[in-house]
């Protein structure tokens, strides 16, 4: 699998402009909504002639509409891939390659660490199809090796990996599955492409869950999948068009508009979380942080050479159990207590009951997920009115603990 050119100019100036020629829209600045769900015909042959693909031009929106096709276009082009294709949530857009990529009996080989649903999806395709899942934390070319078997139909990685914060080397990755000529397939949710770019590190398949930094406002639940063509033509023509998750013209509007401000945004998410990780490290109720931007995180090395900065997100273990981790949530005042991540909102949440709840327990202990670890999603408010609430709510837990705090 072949990736297409370099960029020709500045990502924050393609967030804007890639995939839209507005003179082919009547001038109109912003991408038309074209919330439609078919398209007529001229005349009977021409339908004919469209079906047959004799002729260019949309027939129903579930195979392309023109709206979803400038956000295609615009993320293609961010993660500098031939093409893309958009669908109704993340977990459309990752079942869709999965799904494409394997049949009865294959094996997969993934990242110590993924998204709940991602490892619930893993588990049913055990159960149905007795595709078998092997998880390593990828730290070596030898641990990756080892586990190649000639059914090995896939390397699936996130990095960084929800909720713990650990990075996988894409580069240790790729070197390895070009030896077996196995396609490596990230989850770039967390950084999104402003952050990091997997297909110009060799990685073939970038799925997004646009739910998150792309669309930005906590409006829209989508999908992003980027790739080679001939691969993206084949998930067009089945999963996408017969299983059917596809996004709404609308969504995809909303996204188009949210991605315009993605380099703005990610750098305020970063330099806030960064600011909370300094501050969190110094609170006497906090035992561990994990913050790929932080220089004494383990992967430091690997976030300074495959990401522009370290992202929004920062995980942090309490002192204390379950019940103290749930305390301390109900405690905060303005942070919302909500799943999902990269909203303008700051969003808390505890993973071993909410996210990544459908993890057996043995397996979330494996992946670093403990009843203490608490997941923070930096919002873009004041890092000190964010910290201010994070504070309060650690000093009460550390009252509560020690009346004499
Ligand atoms: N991949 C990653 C890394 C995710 O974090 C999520 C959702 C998905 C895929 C699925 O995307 P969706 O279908 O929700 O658009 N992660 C969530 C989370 O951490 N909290 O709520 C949802």
């Amino acid at each position: 699998m072949e990736k297409k050119h370099n960029h020709r100019r500045s990502i924050d100036t393609m967030v804007i402009h890639d995939g839209y020629d507005s003179k082919q829209f009547q001038g109109s600045l912003t991408p038309p909504l074209y919330q439609t769900s078919t398209f007529t015909f001229e005349t009977a042959e021409q339908g004919e002639r469209r079906f047959a693909g004799d002729e260019d031009g949309y027939i129903y929106s579930r195979l392309g509409n023109p709206t979803v096709k400038v956000l295609e276009e615009r993320i293609a082009q961010l993660e500098n891939g031939e093409a893309a294709l958009a669908f109704g949530s993340g977990m459309a857009a990752v079942s869709a390659v999965l799904i494409a990529l394997t049949k009865a009996n294959d094996h997969i080989i993934c990242s110590q660490g993924i998204y709940g649903c991602t490892f619930g999806l893993l588990s049913m395709m055990k159960e149905k199809y007795n595709i078998h899942t092997d998880f390593t934390s990828m730290e070596t070319e030898e641990q990756i090796r080892s586990l190649i078997k000639p059914e090995t139909a896939l390397i699936y990685v996130e990095t960084p990996i929800n909720p713990t914060m650990k990075l996988i080397d894409l580069e240790l990755v790729v070197k390895v599955a070009k030896e077996y000529d196995i396609p490596v397939v990230v989850d770039n949710t967390f950084s999104s492409p402003y952050l990091q770019q997997p297909l110009n590190i060799g990685c073939d398949i970038v799925i997004h869950s646009a739910t998150k930094y792309i669309g930005g406002h906590g409006d829209v639940i989508a999908g992003l999948v980027v790739g080679p063509m001939d691969f993206l033509d084949e998930v067009s023509m089945t999963t996408q068009k017969d299983v059917g998750g596809i996004i709404s013209p609308f969504d995809a509007w909303l996204l188009l508009r949210g991605l315009k401000t993605l380099p703005v945004r990610l750098d305020r998410h970063c330099s806030n979380a960064k600011k909370i990780t300094e501050k969190l490290k110094e609170h006497p109720m906090v035992s561990k942080v994990y913050y790929p931007g932080d220089p004494d995180h383990a992967d430091y090395p690997i976030m300074k050479k495959q990401m522009k900065q370290g992202g929004g997100l920062v995980s942090f273990e309490i002192k204390g159990d379950k019940r103290d981790a749930q305390q301390f949530l109900n405690s905060l005042s303005f942070i919302s207590i909500a799943v999902s991540l990269g909203d303008a909102e700051t969003l808390i949440q505890h993973p071993a009951t909410m996210t990544h709840a459908v993890v057996p327990e043995e397996s979330r202990l494996k992946m670093g997920i403990t009843d203490q670890l608490i997941r923070l999603s930096v919002g873009l408010e004041s890092w000190e009115d964010i910290w201010k609430d994070l504070k309060q709510a650690l000093d009460q837990l550390a009252k509560m603990q020690n009346p004499a705090y």
